[in-house]
C-alpha cells in the first residue's frame, strides 16, 4: 500500500503564461502532480485548492482515486463550476499520477491500456488575410499535422476570435494586464464572409486535409444552422462552439438543418453541461477537458456516455491547459475507443522547459510515452522564475456597444 499523502501544494508559474499546479506528496516520497488552471481565473483555483482542498487531503490514501473524487464532489456542497471542477480536476489528475508511479506504469496502461497506436492531433492555423491564412494553413502541414482548424480576419471589424490582425499567425488571446481587453464583434459581417475563407482553404489545400474552424459561441440557434449549411460544400471535420450551449435544446435546430458535424464542450465542467447533447445525439464531438471537467475520472463517465450515442471524444488542448493535464489527456486518448482527435495549440519553449514531459508530437499524432505516471514533471527552480501575472482574455460588445460572448 502506498503511503499517505503529506503535503498538497500549489505551484503558480508563468512561462509564457500562468499555470496552476498541485503538487501532492506521499510519505514515501511519490509525487503526483495535477492542473488546475483556469484561464484569467487562475488565483481563484489556487485559492480553493490551497485553502479549501489541501488540508482535506492530508492523511488521505491516495490510491483511494474514486472516493477522493466523491468526497471532494460531494462533500463540497456547493457542486460543479468551473473553479470547484479545476480543483476536483487537479487532484484526480495528481492521485493517478501517483497510482502509476507506485505502479511503474505509463496512466493508458492504468485505463486498460492502448487501443491505438497513436492519437489524432490538430493544431490552429490563423492569419488576417486569406494568402497569409493559405499559407499558415501549408506551414502547419509541413508541421506534420493533418488536421488543422482554419480562423480568418472578417472585413470591416478590428478584431475577430482566434486572429491576431498583426501577429503572423501566432494566437494568444489573454492578454497581460489587470483588466480585459475589449473588443467589437459584429455577427452579420463574419457570417457574409466565413464560407468563402473556408471554400478557399478546402480548395487550396485538397480533400484530404481535415479542416476544423471554432465560431466561438457567438451565433444564435437559427445563425449557427445557416453557417452549417454554407460550410457544408467546404466538408468540415467539424464546426465548434457554434452557440454558447448553455441552452442544450437550441442544438435540435442546428441539427435539423445542417450536416456539418457539431464540436461542442470545451467551457463544460461536469456530465450536466452535456448529457442532452450527447443523449439527444446533437453533437459529434464533446470538448470536455481533463483539466476542467473534473480529471480523467469523470471524463471517462463523460466519454463512456458519448460512446453508447457515436459521440466521439476530443478534448479542449489550448495553451492555457498545462502540458500536465495536456500528458493527461493524451494518455485518455490513446486509450478510450470513441476518441476522436485532441487539440495540440501547442506551447510557449519555456513551458516546455518548466513541465519536461515524456509526451509527444510526430507526423500529425501525438503519443503519452512510457514513463510511469502521467509522464510530466516540473522543473521548480525554474518556475519560480516566471512568478503569475495577471491576465485576462478579452471581452466582446456588439457594433451598438452591448455585451455579447466573446
Ligand atoms: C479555444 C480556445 O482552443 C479552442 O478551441 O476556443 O482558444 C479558448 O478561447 C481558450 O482556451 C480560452 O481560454
Ligand atoms: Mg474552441
Amino acid at each position: 500500500m502506498t503511503d499517505r499523502i503529506i503535503a498538497a501544494e500549489v505551484i503558480l508559474t508563468s512561462p509564457g503564461r500562468n499555470y496552476v499546479t498541485l503538487k501532492l506528496q506521499t510519505a514515501d516520497g511519490v509525487t503526483g502532480y495535477g492542473d488546475a488552471t483556469v484561464n484569467g481565473r487562475e488565483l481563484a483555483a489556487a485559492s480553493y485548492l490551497r485553502d479549501h482542498v489541501a488540508p482535506l487531503l492530508i492523511g488521505l490514501d491516495p490510491a483511494r482515486i474514486e472516493d477522493t473524487w466523491q468526497y471532494l464532489y460531494r462533500g463540497a456542497y456547493w457542486r460543479r463550476g468551473p473553479i470547484t471542477m479545476a480543483a476536483v480536476s487537479a487532484v484526480d489528475l495528481a492521485l493517478w499520477d501517483i497510482k502509476g508511479k507506485v505502479a511503474g506504469m505509463p496512466v493508458y496502461q492504468l485505463l486498460g491500456g492502448a487501443v491505438r497506436d497513436r492519437v489524432l492531433a490538430y493544431t490552429h492555423a490563423s492569419a488576417w488575410e486569406l494568402p497569409e491564412l493559405l499559407d499558415a494553413v501549408d506551414a502547419r502541414r509541413a508541421d506534420g499535422f493533418r488536421a488543422v482548424r482554419a480562423q480568418s480576419g472578417v472585413p470591416g471589424l478590428e478584431t475577430v476570435y482566434g486572429v491576431h490582425r498583426d501577429a503572423g499567425g501566432g494566437y494568444e488571446p489573454a492578454k497581460r494586464g489587470a483588466v480585459p481587453v475589449t473588443e467589437s464583434w459584429d455577427t452579420d459581417a463574419y457570417l457574409r464572409h466565413v464560407p468563402a475563407v473556408l471554400a478557399a482553404v478546402r480548395e487550396h489545400v485538397g480533400p484530404d486535409l481535415a479542416l476544423l474552424h471554432d465560431a466561438h459561441h457567438r451565433l444564435t440557434p437559427q445563425q449557427a444552422a445557416r453557417l452549417g449549411k454554407a460550410l457544408e460544400p467546404a466538408d468540415l471535420f467539424w464546426l465548434e462552439d457554434v452557440t454558447p450551449a448553455e441552452n442544450q435544446e437550441a442544438l435540435r435546430l442546428v441539427r435539423q438543418h445542417t450536416t456539418t458535424p457539431l464540436a461542442i464542450g470545451e467551457v463544460f465542467n461536469s456530465i450536466f453541461d452535456c448529457k442532452d447533447l450527447i443523449t439527444e445525439q446533437l453533437i459529434d464531438y464533446v470538448r470536455v477537458a481533463v483539466a476542467h471537467a473534473g480529471g480523467i475520472s469523470h471524463l471517462r463517465s463523460i466519454f463512456a456516455l458519448a460512446d453508447l450515442y457515436q459521440v466521439k471524444a476530443a478534448p479542449h488542448g489550448p495553451s492555457d491547459v498545462s502540458p500536465v493535464s495536456f500528458g493527461a489527456s493524451v494518455h485518455v486518448g490513446l486509450s478510450t475507443i470513441n476518441f476522436g482527435i485532441q487539440e495540440y495549440m501547442g506551447y510557449d519553449a519555456l513551458a516546455h522547459e518548466v513541465f519536461p514531459h515524456a509526451w509527444s508530437f510526430a507526423d500529425g499524432y501525438l503519443h503519452p510515452g512510457e514513463a510511469p505516471g502521467l509522464g510530466v514533471e516540473v522543473d521548480e527552480t525554474l518556475a519560480a522564475k516566471f512568478p503569475y501575472e495577471p491576465a485576462y482574455l478579452p471581452v466582446a460588445r456588439r457594433l451598438d456597444g452591448s455585451m455579447t460572448d466573446w
